[in-house]
């Protein structure tokens, strides 16, 4: 019989919190935190939380590297969170030191860096204007672009230190693409939207979220055959934003069932592994953004009060021993 409390959650800070990511090592969570009228980025390491940016403008969506030593987020270039003449730079944080490395006119977000904290991945949408994306590099101190402006390619996503998966945005929806350092190669093709790669450390296992008209669910693709199953697929069920572990046995995600009724409908994070799928919040609250460390035993997630949504926190499940 599967115990259902395997996982147990840990309050990590509580506040007007976002964007949670844990480290490949578990060992760091980072996460955006509004205190006053600045948001900044917040570290938790060693039983500790330490504000890793002290800038005045927003700074937003992290991401760390394998051992948390590099981090990278996106900041708003303007004090006013408001300014027309505003975009989204790109910060590296490494060593204790912050460093912009990319502050073009173009919104730069969404920047990712890979497990050995070598390269910084990020879309740009080239001229500030919001009509076009291409998804740019930084390796040895040279930023190159893996896409062209027509490829229409957005949010990249690392599995591993080689592959680097994204978005490609055509008339009918998105396809995922997988990027090899070299070429870049279409993975899905179906029509409608397939989002949110979450992708196995040698890049050959995806998990990705299928958005359809009635609900959301969850496929696992495996590239070295190229056979897809559905991972997560309830009617009437919302599969989303999927995180995976290194060797791609465990699948985590956040789950909307719109089968119960109202206020009992809720938002939970569910896992998937060895075939089974099963809960592992409880409570009240919106429970999501998962975040899993490469041995599938840590998850970080977003947790919302539903009746007072600045009353939020960022929460750590921890496996349990058998
Ligand atoms: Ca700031
Ligand atoms: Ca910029
Ligand atoms: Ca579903």
């Amino acid at each position: 019989m599967i115990d259902t409390n395997r996982f147990r959650p840990k309050v990590l800070t509580v506040g007007v919190v976002g964007a949670p990511q844990i480290s490949g090592d578990g060992k760091t969570v980072v996460w955006n935190q509004l205190v006053g009228d600045n948001v900044d980025i917040y570290r938790y390491c060693d039983g500790q939380i330490d504000r890793i940016s002290s800038d005045p403008r927003q700074d937003i969506h992290p991401s760390l590297n394998h051992d948390g030593s590099v981090i990278t987020w996106t900041r708003w270039n303007k004090l006013d969170p408001k300014d027309p003449e505003g975009n989204f730079d790109v910060v590296v944080w490494k060593d204790g030191r912050e460093q912009t490395v990319a502050e073009t006119r173009a919104n730069e977000s969404d920047p990712v860096v890979s497990p050995d904290g070598a390269k910084i991945a990020w879309e740009s949408d080239v001229d500030g204007n919001n009509r076009q994306s291409v998804i740019q590099c930084l390796e040895n101190g040279k930023i190159r672009d893996l896409t062209q402006p027509s490829d229409n390619a957005a949010f990249p996503v690392f599995g591993g230190n080689q592959h680097l998966f994204w978005r490609s945005y055509g008339a009918d929806g998105s396809d995922l693409v997988r990027f090899d350092g070299q070429n870049a190669q279409k993975i899905t093709n179906q029509p409608g939207s397939e989002v949110k790669p979450a992708a196995s450390k040698d890049g050959q296992v995806v998990f990705y979220q299928k958005v359809s008209d009635s609900d959301d669910d969850l496929f696992r693709l495996d590239l070295k055959t190229g056979q897809t199953e559905l991972a997560a697929g309830l009617k009437k069920v919302d599969e989303d934003w999927p995180s995976t572990s290194a060797d791609g046995s465990v699948l985590a995600w956040t789950n909307f069932d719109r089968r119960l009724p109202l206020p009992t409908a809720n938002t939970q994070i569910y896992v998937r592994e060895n075939g089974e799928n099963r809960q592992v919040t409880f409570g009240p609250g919106i429970h999501g953004q998962t975040s899993m460390s490469d041995d599938g035993n840590k998850i970080a997630y977003h947790w919302i009060n539903s009746a007072f949504i600045n009353n939020r926190a960022i929460v750590l499940l921890e496996r349990q021993p058998d």
